[in-house]
């Protein structure tokens, strides 16, 4: 792979002198170029910027000098090039978008400072060197220039060709390979002191027991990927890093509820013709008002809203009755509609001695979920024509529970 870099800072460049990847262009891994924007002017003061025009504040980056050195590293590696434009209005720069770019033959990488670079050089590459060019952001703060934005993109990519990282082995376990932050580490004295404070290495980790430590290192590397970075896991990483927040249900939560209810219960239709069931014929008002009437709770992973269960005081004024307990499509057979159960009961008031609730006549699977979790059907419900009802006695809640 060839690799050129353009900027008027050459010597910001020199950290790739060093380190892996100074070590591995040592080694003809890496052929990498910097080169100085400014070799490529013409005046007495290496002039590269000026003016912008529509007025503002800060200089821009002449074309010229861009052009002539994008035209002069075009004539030094043959075949396809693609030209990487750090800017804060690129596309994000990636793991996966760095596993892409290490197979390309030829990047160059232009380094602008300023306020940038006249926007007709991006139009000379892809049109006059039909150049591949690609704008990219290092991430969502201002830099006052490109070089970092190339230092860690050129280390990114270069440590994934074969050879640059010692042992390829440690490049699969890493932060974003395979969607997952990493686990954490510990290495010697396994019983650590400092200011008089001890610290020990996970016992896991000195068992020897390597699919013990494998299995640790997985549920690790979920449970910080859900506390840190929610927006990496798929809802079911959630379940399996045990991230699924129940909590209250509010007035805010209710057009979400209307879909899941709509999402939970549409198969009443596909399988009984019963498009009449409340879950499917309320409208919004209908759900806010049930928010007002029954106790709901509301799961959520990563902010997704993938559960919930209901309960209220039957007039008996001894049964707790529950109700819409529903679990994202996506997400069922994975226990949350347990767990939701379980939650539900356990915020029914002392005087509630009995659990109630309707399931409808042909859900054998959710009637053998209630019958697992000590439900007993007691024949069709009045109320709700194509469901039957089930009870439950409630335990008494411990002493002084
Ligand atoms: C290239 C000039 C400075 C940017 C006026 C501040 C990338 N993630 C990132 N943040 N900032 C950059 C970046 C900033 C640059 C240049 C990249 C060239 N500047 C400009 C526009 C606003 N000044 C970046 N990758």
């Amino acid at each position: 792979m060839r690799l050129d870099v353009i900027s008027i800072f050459p010597e910001y460049l020199a950290a790739l002198d060093i380190s892996l990847i100074g070590k591995a262009r040592r080694d003809g891994l890496i052929d990498l170029v910097v080169h100085d924007l400014r070799d490529f002017t013409h005046d007495r003061h290496r002039t590269v910027d000026d003016t912008p025009y529509g007025g503002g504040a800060g200089m821009v980056m002449k074309p010229q000098p861009w052009a002539e050195a994008l035209g002069y590293v075009d004539r030094l590696a043959p075949g396809p090039t693609r030209l990487i434009v750090p800017t804060p209005s690129g596309r994000p720069f990636t793991q996966t978008f760095a596993r892409e770019l290490v197979h390309e033959p030829h990047l160059v990488f232009a380094c602008g400072r300023y306020e940038g670079i006249d926007e007709r050089v991006y139009d000379y590459a892809a049109t006059d060197l039909g150049w591949n060019v690609t704008p990219v952001s290092l991430g969502d703060y201002v830099l006052n220039g490109g070089e970092v934005a190339v230092l860690a993109m050129v280390e990114a990519i270069g440590r994934l060709i074969p050879g640059v990282v010692g042992n390829a082995e440690s490049l699969v376990e890493e932060s974003h390979e395979g969607g997952l932050l990493e686990y954490p580490v510990y290495t010697k004295p396994a019983h650590w002191e400092i200011d008089g404070v001890a610290r020990e290495v996970p016992p896991i980790l000195l068992s020897g027991n390597h699919s013990a430590i494998a299995k640790w290192r997985h549920q690790q590397r979920l449970e910080r990927t859900a506390a840190r970075r929610p927006d990496l896991l798929h809802t079911s990483q959630f379940m399996a890093a045990d991230a699924i927040d129940i909590t209250p249900a509010v007035p805010a939560d209710a057009p979400e509820l209307l879909v899941l209810q709509r999402a939970c219960f549409v198969r009443e239709i596909a399988a009984h013709g019963n498009d009449q069931f409340p879950a499917l014929t309320e409208e919004l008002p209908d759900v806010v008002d049930g928010l007002s009437t029954w106790r709901t709770l509301i799961a959520r992973a990563g902010g997704r809203l993938v559960g919930a269960a209901r309960g209220r005081m039957l007039d008996d004024g001894v049964t707790w009755e529950i109700g819409r307990v529903m679990v994202a499509p996506d997400l069922v057979g994975r226990g949350l509609g347990r767990r939701l159960l379980e939650e539900v009961e356990s915020i029914a008031p002392r005087e509630a001695t009995a659990y109630r609730l309707l399931v409808a006549g042909g859900a054998q699977r959710t009637q053998r979920l209630y019958k697992k979790a000590g439900y007993r059907p007691i024949g069709a419900a009045a109320e709700v024509a194509g469901t039957v009802a089930m009870t439950k006695r409630r335990r008494p809640p411990a002493e002084g529970s």
